[in-house]
């Protein structure tokens, strides 16, 4: 890699697999496989307003929620460019009810699994606002050579080998992390190619920026809604009150909270007892990144990677973003619990 220009993907791949020379780069072909299927979807995401892919499918997904066309299309974008290489033995993903088994000879001796969110946010694509995928790799624990078993996908976080997010915003950005720090990609559309546009992410270990659905405040515990009160009130010398932004889509409220520090809160309530957001193909991965680029990421009382998954789709309550905020609002939670 010259240093005279901007590193692709696809070198950047190549050179951080020489650091591992037991690597057989099998974890580079999914991360491929993904920067393909990435590419796909930014396309027809891009003409989204002009083809038929816009607006509801009129089908349900296992949430219960509206599946919109594009979600469709991006579960399936991403399916076949997994299946198409040999690496991953199976996905888990939010629009499919039971994970996918690729078996097959080839596929039944793969290493990898993945989960994903294929399009986090997809009730904005017709609004025209930001949208994501979320990924986040596995090895399987299950035997080689036998198809993926649900135990491959109920690991939890601290497991991860691989995690990231596409966000199809004013410019389409590829974020990932292997594990040795977090680096951003952007696409330039003219070449088709993901240039290495943020090296080495780290998210400032404070912030002021709270990003949560306050219209869903009385259902919040009493420790969130003092923790809100808290960012509101008029503190010049700790920079308060805090700026409010909830796009209401989980990917780019992580992305902009990352690159300037803030804290984004999903918490339980009345209406989601167990909260809203995924563990396993929303709040792992983005945990994942966030603790590499030096933030946090818990359900209010442990940190995400360590929750042990019960069942595929299972919900928790989630605070990510700058330590200190994520800390901050703990300390509210927690005081609010003793009294
Ligand atoms: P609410 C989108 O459905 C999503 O999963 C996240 O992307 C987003 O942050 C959140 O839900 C929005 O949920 O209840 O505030 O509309």
């Amino acid at each position: 890699m010259t240093s005279q220009r901007t590193a692709t993907m696809g070198e950047f791949l190549v050179e951080t697999q020489k650091a591992f020379p037991q690597a057989n780069g099998g974890l580079t072909q999914v991360l491929s496989s993904i920067r393909l299927a990435a590419k796909v979807v930014h396309r027809t995401i891009n003409k989204a307003g002009l083809v038929d892919i816009l607006g509801d499918a009129g089908s349900e997904n296992v949430q219960g929620e509206h599946q919109m066309k594009m979600d469709i299309y991006a579960n399936d974008t991403f399916l076949k460019s997994f299946k198409s290489m040999g690496e991953v033995c199976g996905v888990g993903s939010e629009e499919l009810e039971d994970f996918i088994a690729f078996d097959d000879d080839i596929h039944n001796n793969s290493k990898y699994v993945v989960l994903m969110d294929p399009l986090d946010g997809s009730s904005n694509v017709d609004v025209n606002v930001s949208v994501g995928t979320i990924f986040s790799i596995y090895q399987r624990v299950s035997p080689l050579g036998k198809p993926v078993q649900l135990e491959d996908f109920l690991q939890p976080g601290n497991k991860q080998v691989a995690a990231g997010y596409v966000i199809y915003g004013s410019s389409t950005m590829l974020v990932f992390t292997t594990g040795n720090g977090v680096n951003g990609f952007t696409l330039d559309p003219s070449i088709g190619t993901f240039c290495l546009s943020h090296p080495l992410i780290q998210v400032p270990e404070n912030g002021s920026i709270y990003s949560v659905n306050e219209g869903n405040y009385v259902h919040f515990p009493e420790g969130v809604k003092r923790y809100i009160k808290y960012c509101q009130e008029l503190d010049e010398p700790s920079g308060r009150p805090y700026t409010s932004r909830y796009i209401g889509s989980l990917v780019s409220d992580l992305h902009r909270n990352l690159l300037k520090g803030g804290i984004y809160l999903y918490p339980t309530g009345t209406k989601s007892p167990k909260g809203k957001l995924r563990l396993l193909y929303e709040c792992n991965p983005l945990a994942f990144i966030t603790e590499q680029a030096g933030g946090r990421a818990t359900d209010g009382y442990q940190r995400i990677m360590d929750i042990k998954p019960e069942e595929l789709h299972q919900r928790v309550a989630y605070f990510v973003g700058s330590t200190a905020m994520v800390l901050e609002a703990e300390s509210f939670i927690h005081s609010a619990d003793r009294s």
